[in-house]
């Protein structure tokens, strides 16, 4: 990084941490007072009231927080919100605006030294900013001069593919299908997205297993199992809205298994906060049962329950095993059983860190359910082995037949609002030959055929200096992504780079030669434009298309919506007409949204269909029961057990979101439910391994990562006692990134393995 770059990661300074006990119970009262507390403080009192009324209503706003789906029809009369909706949408439509004052008055430098919670906090970005070459602060620009700015960067690239286009999940179907249109009518398929950090091990492991690289229950399967497996996941926090599926499939008779290195009061116990009665009866216990698996010892765990499964079902001639399904259905399965014979169940165990006893209280459940279903999320995902892991999964539903039957299936729980459908419409760096056809015919252009960049190769090419361009669709790919001096190295050797965004955030701050801030309209608002209001469409986590449309007014008359930036973009770059009337699109979205019905399968009559009250549902041939495999079936798959070799003085480190963020959006500084107050420089740790090293709580201690030739450092981490197990620590997200070795992710799905980071911990002098 050159010396006048601004610091690359939040800065180091405690800021006053207490420790109280962690929570038993999730939501309640104590959720509705936060949530309030949040939209009084940030927005204008009527705005706050009017948006959470709209939150996911049918044709209201789409929450910005999650993908969780909304249900089919029983929508809560007083708004379909939890606590970190209410916080996702009071952050987005903050009463405060920075623009020109603010930027003279602040330079480059000086914001850099702000922490993230700070940056976040100095209101919604108003107008086009532009950082000069050699220039100490942002000035402001007008539109048609930024677009003409990236255009001509653009043009003169020695090649296409010497440009990057990142895209977060937030952006709407109709923004992603004209961006995309947009990258490959320019020449490359380099579009990496958050996805690459995310489900990425999740659509692969699942595309080649049966055949879709998405889950595949709906709202009502989950209502009605017999038994869920949380795994990796914690909904509490991030998905709070799922905790009202859980609850009803507890009073349907259900039962549900949490597995995941820590007890996550979300998974205890929930108390709905919208129900006055439940609120006075203290809530509904969730997990029957929580097997708390040491940090990457999935695989050991599901072999381990797999393997007495098996041989139960032996010894009951049958009983256990869905036996139809497997001989019909399934393929691979005599290769997978002769490997897993070979495991010894106590190795297994003990790899997992499960007590054995608990173990066989989960085979027992499992065994007894005739309907299963298991979530998962970044707990499974973010390894290097991420893909075994989703297969491995997988596998333990091919055990049970359960695909194609009520209250079975796969559901991997997406992360952000829209980025399933982000990857639906073609944002993807490895396109499909058949996608690409579809676009050379309906819009006349050549798209490249070669796969392009995913977000860890993208940096890895800007840090040899292969990149000129940096353009991101959203999101805050300096902090979210791995390795962040690295990465921080890397943003600065490209000519520009440009963000669409609405929050003022670090990757604006550590910049290419020249650098823009392009300010758009949030989901919230209003968006007008020469035909009318406009609304946009998002996919959920269980493949239903619906409408998203905004209330309030934009926080500044000068932003733009993330459609009309990509569409005047693009005009610039490539002409007016080429491959489409760019403005006639950005004029009337129902246009974009003919061009996706064109282009991609499932959205045949899109306009007709999108507008009727839910939305529709997305075709699903696993949920079926058919698996569009190449072999027509789903497949069994063997995948090794990791090997977890830890020296002595060393840890496994797993990095997580606490209650008060939303990735690397910073809502404040507590984490309510793991008892943690006003710090977020914390790292857990089990009391037994502190105190063989003689520490006590609030030690302060320096995280190292050597990997490769590389030390990396994450300084000034205040300890907390806590009941995770041995040899495993958790820290929080975006702040322990630095530790996160570029090189490694997993080998197919390149996902981070920002869940296993191998650390030693140094007490401070
Ligand atoms: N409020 C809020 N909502 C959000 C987000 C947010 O930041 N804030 N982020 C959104 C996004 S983009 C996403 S992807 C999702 C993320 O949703 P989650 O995946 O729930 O998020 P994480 O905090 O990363 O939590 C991972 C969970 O996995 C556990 N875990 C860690 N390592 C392991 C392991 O090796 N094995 C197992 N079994 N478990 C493990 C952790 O203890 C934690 O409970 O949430 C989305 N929703
Ligand atoms: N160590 C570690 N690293 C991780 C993870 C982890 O668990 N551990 N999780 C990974 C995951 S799952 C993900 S998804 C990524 C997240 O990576 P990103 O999606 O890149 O990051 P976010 O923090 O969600 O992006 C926040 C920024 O988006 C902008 N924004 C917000 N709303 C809008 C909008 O409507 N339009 C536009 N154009 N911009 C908007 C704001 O400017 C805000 O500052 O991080 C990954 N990184
Ligand atoms: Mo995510």
């Amino acid at each position: 990084m050159s010396e006048q770059q601004p610091p690359f990661n939040t800065p180091t300074e405690h800021t006053g941490l207490k420790i109280k006990k962690p929570k038993r119970k999730s939501s309640g009262i104590p959720a509705v007072v936060a949530a309030v507390g949040h939209a009084a403080t940030y927005m204008r009192p009527g705005e706050a009231l009017r948006a959470s009324l709209q939150l996911n209503q049918k044709g209201g706003i789409d929450c910005p927080g999650c993908a969780w789906p909304d249900p089919d029809d029983d929508r809560s009369k007083i708004g379909e919100y939890c606590e970190n909706g209410i916080k996702a949408i009071s952050e987005e439509a903050q009463k405060k605006t920075i623009g020109a004052d603010f930027f003279a008055q602040h330079s480059v430098a000086e914001l850099g030294t702000w922490s993230d919670f700070k940056l976040g906090k100095a209101g919604r970005l108003a107008e086009p900013l532009v950082l000069r070459a050699g220039a100490t602060h942002y000035a402001p620009i007008s539109w048609n001069e930024a677009f003409e700015l990236v255009a001509a960067e653009l043009n003169h690239l020695p090649s296409p593919h010497a440009a990057v286009f990142y895209t977060s999940g937030r952006t709407s179907n109709e923004a992603a299908f004209m961006y995309q249109l947009f990258v490959r009518a320019f020449g490359t398929n380099n579009l990496p997205d958050c996805s690459n950090m995310c489900h990425e091990s999740t659509g692969v492991g699942l595309s080649r297993t049966i055949g879709i690289g998405k889950g595949t229950v709906k709202l009502q399967d989950l209502y009605q199992s017999d038994l869920i497996l949380v795994i990796g996941q914690n909904p509490g926090t991030n998905h709070p809205r799922m905790l009202s599926a859980l609850e009803k499939c507890k009073e349907n008779g259900g039962q549900i298994i949490a597995i995941n290195p820590l007890e996550e009061a979300g998974l205890v116990r929930f108390v709905d906060p919208q129900s006055p009665a439940k609120i006075l009866r203290g809530g509904t216990a969730l997990a029957d049962l929580h097997l708390p698996v040491a940090v990457n010892g999935d695989i050991a765990l599901l072999k381990a329950i797999m393997l007495r499964l098996w041989h139960q079902d032996r010894e009951q001639g049958g009983e256990f095993l869905d036996w139809d399904f497997i001989t019909n259905k399934t393929l691979g399965y005599e290769a997978f059983i002769e490997d897993l014979r070979k495991q010894d169940f106590n190795t297994l165990a003990t790899a997992s860190g499960v007590p054995r006893p608990q173990i066989l209280a989960a085979v027992e459940m499992i065994r007894k359910a005739k309907s299963m279903i298991v979530c998962w999320a970044m707990g499974i995902t973010q390894h290097e082995n991420g893909v075994d892991n989703v297969q491995e999964i997988v596998n333990l539903l091919l055990f049970k037949g359960a695909f194609g039957k009520p209250g079975s299936g796969a559901c991997p729980v997406r992360g952000h609002s829209n980025v399933q459908g982000n990857r639906t419409v073609g944002i993807w760096e490895a396109p499909q030959p058949e996608f690409l056809d579809r676009l050379a015919d309906n819009f006349h252009i050549n798209p490249p055929r070669a796969h392009g960049l995913g977000t860890v190769d993208a940096i890895q090419a800007m840090h040899a200096g292969k990149i000129g361009v940096f353009f991101a669709l959203g999101g805050n790919f300096l902090s979210a992504s791995p390795d962040t001096a690295y990465t921080a190295a890397a943003l600065t050797r490209c000519r520009l780079t440009a963000h669409v965004s609405t929050k003022l955030n670090r990757s604006h701050l550590v910049h290419g030669q020249t650098a823009l801030i392009l300010p758009c309209l949030g989901r919230t608002e209003i968006d007008l434009q020469a035909e009318g209001e406009q609304f946009v469409t998002v996919e959920d986590s269980m493949g239903v298309v619906h409408r998203s449309k905004g209330i309030l007014a934009p926080r500044s008359a000068a932003l733009l919506s993330e459609p009309a930036i990509v569409g005047r973009l693009a005009a610039a770059t490539l002409g007016s007409e080429r491959p489409v009337n760019w403005e006639q699109w950005i004029g009337n979205y129902d246009l974009v949204r003919d061009g996706i019905a064109h282009t991609v399968e499932g959205f045949e009559n899109f306009n007709e269909k999108v507008r009727e009250e839910s939305g529709f549902y997305l075709p699903n041939d696993p949920r079926e029961g058919h698996f569009p495999t190449p072999a027509g079936k789903a497949l069994f798959t063997i995948n090794s057990v990791p090997v977890q070799q830890l020296a002595d003085d060393e840890y496994i480190l797993t990095s997580v979101r606490s209650h008060d963020q939303f990735n690397t959006t910073i809502y404040g500084l507590n984490d309510r439910y793991r008892g943690v107050k006003n710090e977020r420089r914390v790292v857990f740790m089990n009391p037994e391994d502190m105190a063989d090293r003689g520490w006590q709580a609030q030690q302060i201690v320096q995280l190292i990562n050597e990997h490769g030739d590389q030390r990396r450092v994450a300084e000034n981490f205040l300890l907390v006692p806590y009941a995770i197990p041995r040899r495993c620590l958790a820290a929080y997200f975006p702040e322990v990134n630095v530790l996160v070795p570029i090189g490694s992710h997993d080998k197919d799905s390149k996902t981070p393995a920002s869940k296993r980071i191998v650390v030693r911990l140094e007490a401070a002098e």
